[in-house]
């Protein structure tokens, strides 16, 4: 057996393991969702054919010609009873497009399709297209909403990281042929992580966005806002009001951003969001869940103090480290959750829970009291319920 043969046989088996390798849930938790032991997807699913030449005339010491840095921030949607995740796959050159990679299960078996999506350009063509949000509106359409991203116009010839970034929309009715359409037009100089709502809002498609002054640093905005569009073909916000905004010492002071898609349930719709505060070590990500009105959608009813999952061990490290981001969730018709999100702009993992206790969670969580005084109360409040339930009596 030559190298390049004996090259590609471990190659192969290398990359069957990993694609087999069943996951299991994590020990412990705190019963709100359960962690599992291995990421879902990392830039090592690549598929083989992606990455190498297999010619051995052309390619005879077998090297990688296409080199795939990461896979995260993935979209999400169930179809066809598959669990599907439309990717962020970055490449060693930093461009990242989108591709979709199903599961049988939600949790392990993830495998990449053929072909990365090809995504249809506009006019003015996207130097960088990232962090789908996959959205089933009732129009009967599947919506992918992402940030594309071009060089700021107005940078300076020494400055080549200035950028703007917009909302790209495409839509599809297959997950293969898409259909892209104008990017949103609102007054804000930047947006990111808008999202739409699967549900029409007054007879007129709804956004969450995210407004924002600088590429990076969000200035007067950073919030998660909302408006309307009469039209997606041509989707402009005239009016954007923010429904939850960014706030002095807490997880989200810096900026936030909506995640997926909200989930319908009985009590109002459950909203899973990103929330960064700085520290000495750089930006920190967290996740934060809240839930808003059924019938006023802007109104915020239930909000959590606090994160809901933040990264812990190999999340906390990557490219850009202690950062955790979802962009895609799945709500089963059984009522199980399974919460996609990625680590340090690295790899994709996922949580698992239930519309019931992500419900509970969010219905029942003290909600931030601003002040340390109040956590104090919280815990107080909780101790003097437990001693009466369980009639324990007080030592001080
Ligand atoms: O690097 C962390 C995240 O930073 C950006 O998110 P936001 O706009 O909320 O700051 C995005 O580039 C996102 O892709 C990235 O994961």
């Amino acid at each position: 057996m030559n190298n390049f043969s004996s090259r590609l046989d471990k190659l192969q088996s290398d990359y069957a393991d990993l694609l087999n390798r069943p996951n299991q849930k994590q020990d412990g938790g705190n019963g709100i969702f359960e962690r599992y032991v291995n990421p879902v997807l990392t830039g090592a699913h690549a598929p083989i054919l992606w990455r190498y030449d297999l010619n051995s005339e052309t390619n005879p010491y077998l090297l990688e010609r296409i080199g795939i840095n990461a896979a995260f921030n993935a979209g999400a949607i169930k179809w066809n009873d598959k669990y599907i995740l439309a990717v962020r796959v970055e490449g060693s050159d930093r461009k990242s497009f989108f591709a979709i990679a199903e599961s049988p299960n939600g949790i392990d078996q993830f495998k990449f399709w053929d072909y990365p999506v090809r995504l249809p350009e506009t006019a003015d063509p996207d130097t960088n297209v990232y962090d789908i949000r996959l959205v089933n509106h009732e129009d009967g359409y599947v919506y992918g909403l992402f940030c594309t991203e071009r060089r700021d116009p107005a940078a300076p010839l020494h400055d080549q990281s200035m950028a703007v970034a917009a909302c790209g929309i495409t839509r599809t009715k297959d997950l293969i042929n898409w259909e892209r359409l104008p990017d949103l037009v609102t007054k804000s100089p930047q947006q990111r992580n808008v999202v739409l709502h699967p549900e029409f809002v007054n007879g007129k498609y709804a956004f969450y966005t995210r407004p924002q002054d600088g590429f990076i640093d969000a200035g007067n905005g950073g919030g998660i806002g909302f408006g309307l569009s009469n039209s997606i073909e041509n989707a402009v916000i005239d009016e954007e009001v923010i429904i939850d905004d960014k706030k002095y010492h807490t997880v989200y002071e810096a900026k936030n951003g909506l995640g997926p898609a909200p989930i319908k349930t009985e009590s109002g719709w459950l909203h899973l969001a990103h929330g960064v505060r700085n520290t000495a070590a750089g930006l920190r990500y967290v996740l934060y869940m809240f839930m808003t009105d059924l019938q006023d959608i802007t109104k915020v009813t239930y909000k959590p103090s606090g994160y809901f999952l933040a990264p812990e061990g190999e999340e906390r490290i990557g490219d850009v480290s202690n950062v955790v981001f979802s962009n895609g969730w799945i709500a089963d018709k059984d009522g199980r959750v399974f919460i996609y999100y990625a680590s340090s702009d690295t790899r994709m993992h996922v949580a698992t829970s239930s519309v019931e206790r992500l419900t509970d969670y969010v219905m029942n969580t003290p909600a931030d009291g601003l002040r340390s005084a109040s956590s104090v109360d919280a815990i107080y409040s909780l101790i003097d319920r437990n001693k009466a339930y369980l009639n324990i009596q007080s030592v001080r």
